[in-house]
C-alpha cells in the first residue's frame, strides 16, 4: 500500500519485491550464504525450480527471458554457486537478454577475509553484467531489486547481478515499495535521434537502387516486427536476417532472403556485397555477419538504427545513425518513406539463387544416409502448424537448424549467438517451457553440448515438463572438426567424441527415448515424441563427417564463400 511502512527481514523483502516485479518462477540452487532467503521462500507464492547446476539456472532464466521478453531470475549461493553462474551471465550479456541473478554472500563483516565460500562475484562479473550490486544492509535490498529489474529490461537489455550478504538477508528494517523506486541519474535508456538524422536517412533510402535491410535481434527486443515488415513492403526492400533476428520477418515472406553471414546462404551474402544501401535494424555487425571488414559491402551507404550508442561505428563505419528504440524510430520514419517498386533489384537477387546449401540437401534422395539436415527439415514439417519453440545449442546442428528450419515468428528460435555457449540448449529450453507451457518446446543439441548440461534432465522430470530433445549425434565435436577439415589438414585432434548410450541415459532419468538411424524413421519418432505426454529424447545418429556449407572463413570477405565441392544433386527450383 502506498506509503505504508512494514518491518521485515531482508530475505522476506527480497521475495516480496520479486513478486511485485511480477516474478512467478525462479531457477536456483541453495547453499549456506543464501539460506536465509530460501528459508523465507515459505512466505512467497513464487515457484522455485531446483536446478542441477547453477549454470543451468542462468540459462533457464535466459531461456525464460528470450521466450517472453520478461526478466528471468536465477538464484544461487556464494562462492562456487556464484562462479557457476558466470557462463550463463556472459551468455545473456552477449545476446542482450534481461536476467537478474541473485547470489548470497558471506556476512558483511567477513568480506575480504577469504571467508568460507567467499568470492568477489561483483568483481568477477563486472565486465559481463549490465550492472551489479553488493548489498550489505536489509534497507538496500528493495532499492537494489527495483533498480536491477529496471536496468535489466530498459534500453538495451542485459544481465544484472545482486549479491546480498547473509546479514543483509537476516537483518530487519522498515521498508516501503514506493520509496524504493529506481533513481538512476546518468542512465539514459530513452535516447532519440535528431530530426536531421531522419532527413539524411530518408534521403539515402529514396536515392538507393539496391537497398537491403539487415534485420537483427533488436527488432524482437523492441517489438518492431510489424514496422519492419511495413518498411520492407512499402519501399520494396529485401531483408537479410542475423542468426538472432530469424523469425522477426516470416521466413515465407516474399522479401525475406534468409540468414546472412558466415553460414548464411550464398545469395544473401552476395546481395549484401552488391547493395548500395544497408539499413541495419537492431543488429550489431558481429564479425560472423560481416566477414572481413575491409571489403564489407564496399559500395553501400549504411544506416544504423540501434538503441546503444556504443554500437555505432564500432565495427562498421556508418553514414547515418539513428540512436533509440527501433519501433519508435520506425513509427516516425515510416509515413515519410516513399512507396517504391524495386522489381529489377529483387529479380536480380532471385537469379542469384543458383546452387544453394539448402536446396541440395533438401532434394537429396533417401540413399540410406541420415543427414542432420533431414532431421531439421522433418522437424520443421512436423511442428510448423504449432507454436513451436526450437532451442538450439552451439555447433553444426545450430547452423543447420538456422538454414533449414523456416521460422515464421519471433521468439520461435532461442540460441546462444554471441558467446556461442555449448550446454545452453537444454536448460534454456526448460526456461522457455516454464515461461510458455502451451508451446511445443524442442531442444536441438549436439552430442558434445548435450553432455555439458545433461544433468538438467533431472530438472525436467522433477518439474514434470514436456520438453522434447533431438540429439544430433555425429560422434564429433562437429563444428570444430569442420574447422580442422578446412584449416588444419584434417588433423582431428580431440574432436572424435565418445558418448554414453543416450537412450539408456534417458531411461535412467525415467524419460522415454528412441534411436533413429534412417531417414524413414525420423517422422515416426518425431510424431511419437509429440504424442507422448511426457518428455522424450531422440538420439538421431547422423552422418559423422558432414559439413556446413557455405562458409565464409575467418578473415575472408563475405562473398568469398567455401561452397560444397560436389553439389549432392543438381538443384531444381524449390517451393
Ligand atoms: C557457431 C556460430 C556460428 C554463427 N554464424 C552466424 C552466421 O552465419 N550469421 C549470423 O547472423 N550470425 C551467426 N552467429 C551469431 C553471431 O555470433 C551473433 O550472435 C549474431 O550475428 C548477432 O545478431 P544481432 O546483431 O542481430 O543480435 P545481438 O548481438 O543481440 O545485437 C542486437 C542489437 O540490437 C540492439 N537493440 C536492442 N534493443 C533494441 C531496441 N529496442 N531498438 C534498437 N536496437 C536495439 C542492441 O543494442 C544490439 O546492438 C553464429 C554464432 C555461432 C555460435
Ligand atoms: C562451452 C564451449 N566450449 C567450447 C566451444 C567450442 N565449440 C564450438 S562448436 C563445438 C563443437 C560442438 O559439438 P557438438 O555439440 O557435438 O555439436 P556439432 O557441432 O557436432 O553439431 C565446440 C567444441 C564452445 N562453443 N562452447
Ligand atoms: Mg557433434
Amino acid at each position: 500500500m502506498k506509503g505504508q511502512k512494514e518491518t521485515m527481514t531482508g530475505a522476506r523483502i527480497l521475495w516480496e519485491c520479486l513478486e511485485r516485479e511480477g516474478v512467478k518462477h525462479v531457477f536456483g540452487y541453495p547453499g549456506g550464504a543464501i539460506l536465509p532467503a530460501y528459508d523465507a521462500l515459505k512466505h512467497s507464492s513464487i515457484h522455485h525450480i531446483l536446478v542441477r547446476h547453477e549454470q543451468g539456472a542462468t540459462h533457464m532464466a535466459d531461456g525464460y527471458a528470450r521466450a517472453t521478453g520478461d526478466v528471468g531470475v536465477a538464484i544461487a549461493t556464494s562462492g562456487p554457486g556464484a562462479t557457476n553462474m558466470v557462463t550463463g551471465i556472459a551468455t545473456a550479456m552477449m545476446d542482450s537478454s534481461p536476467i537478474v541473478c541473485i547470489t548470497g554472500q558471506v556476512g558483511s563483516k567477513l568480506l575480504g577475509s577469504d571467508a568460507f565460500q567467499e568470492t568477489d562475484i561483483t568483481g568477477v562479473t563486472l565486465p559481463i553484467t549490465k550492472h551489479n550490486y553488493l548489498v550489505t544492509r536489509a534497507e538496500d535490498v528493495a532499492p537494489a531489486i527495483r533498480e536491477a529489474f529496471y536496468v535489466a529490461k530498459s534500453g538495451r537489455p542485459g544481465p544484472v547481478l545482486i549479491d546480498i550478504t547473509k546479514d543483509a538477508q537476516q537483518g530487519s528494517c522498515e521498508w516501503d515499495w514506493e520509496a524504493a523506486a529506481p533513481r538512476l541519474r546518468g542512465y539514459r535508456p530513452d535516447l532519440s535521434p535528431a530530426p536531421e538524422a531522419y532527413e539524411k536517412a530518408l534521403e539515402l533510402i529514396h536515392e538507393s537502387k539496391r537497398p537491403v535491410i539487415l534485420a537483427g535481434h533488436g527488432i524482437l527486443v523492441s517489438g518492431a516486427e510489424h514496422e519492419v515488415e511495413a518498411l520492407a513492403e512499402r519501399a520494396s526492400i529485401p531483408v537479410a536476417l542475423t542468426l538472432l533476428g530469424l523469425g522477426t520477418l516470416q521466413a515465407s515472406h516474399f522479401l525475406n532472403l534468409g540468414m546472412m553471414g558466415m553460414h548464411g546462404e550464398a545469395w544473401v551474402n552476395t546481395t549484401i556485397q552488391k547493395a548500395d544501401l544497408l539499413l541495419a535494424l537492431g543488429m550489431r555487425f558481429d564479425d560472423r555477419v560481416t566477414g572481413n571488414l575491409k571489403n564489407y559491402a564496399p559500395n553501400a551507404k549504411k544506416i544504423h538504427v540501434d538503441i546503444d550508442p556504443a554500437e555505432i561505428n564500432k565495427n562498421v563505419k556508418v553514414d547515418v545513425a539513428l540512436v533509440g528504440d527501433l519501433r519508435k524510430i520506425l513509427h516516425e520514419l515510416l509515413p515519410r518513406v516513399e512507396i517504391k517498386d524495386r522489381h529489377e533489384w529483387l529479380e536480380s537477387i532471385h537469379h542469384l539463387k543458383g546452387d544453394t546449401a539448402v536446396r541440395d540437401i533438401q532434394n537429396l534422395p533417401d540413399n540410406g544416409h541420415l543427414y542432420a539436415a533431414h532431421v531439421i527439415i522433418d522437424l520443421w514439417h512436423e511442428t510448423r502448424e504449432r507454436e513451436a519453440i526450437i532451442v538450439t545449442d552451439v555447433g553444426q546442428h545450430q547452423m543447420w537448424e538456422a538454414q533449414y528450419y523456416k521460422h515464421e515468428r519471433s521468439r520461435s528460435l532461442i540460441t546462444s549467438g554471441g558467446l556461442g555457449t555449448m550446454g545452453f540448449a537444454l536448460p534454456a529450453a526448460i526456461g522457455a517451457k516454464v515461461a510458455c507451457p502451451g508451446s511445443d518446446v524442442w531442444v536441438v543439441v549436439g552430442d558434445g553440448g548435450f553432455q555439458m548440461t545433461m544433468s538438467e534432465l533431472a530438472t525436467i522430470v522433477q518439474e514434470n515438463l514436456k520438453v522434447n530433445i533431438a540429439i544430433i549425434n555425429n560422434g564429433y565435436l562437429g563444428m570444430v572438426r569442420q574447422w580442422q577439415e578446412f584449416f588444419y589438414e584434417k588433423n582431428y585432434e580431440a574432436t572424435p567424441l565418445l558418448s554414453p548410450d543416450f537412450s539408456k541415459l534417458a531411461d535412467a532419468f525415467g524419460i522415454r527415448s528412441a534411436v533413429v538411424k534412417k531417414r524413414g524413421d525420423v517422422v515416426p519418432a518425431l510424431r511419437a515424441a509429440r504424442a507422448h505426454d511426457g518428455p522424450m529424447l531422440i538420439d538421431f545418429q547422423v552422418e559423422q563427417e558432414d559439413t556446413v556449407y557455405p562458409m565464409v572463413a575467418a578473415g575472408a570477405a563475405l562473398h568469398e564463400m567455401i561452397r560444397r565441392p560436389n553439389p549432392l544433386v543438381e538443384t531444381a527450383e524449390d517451393e
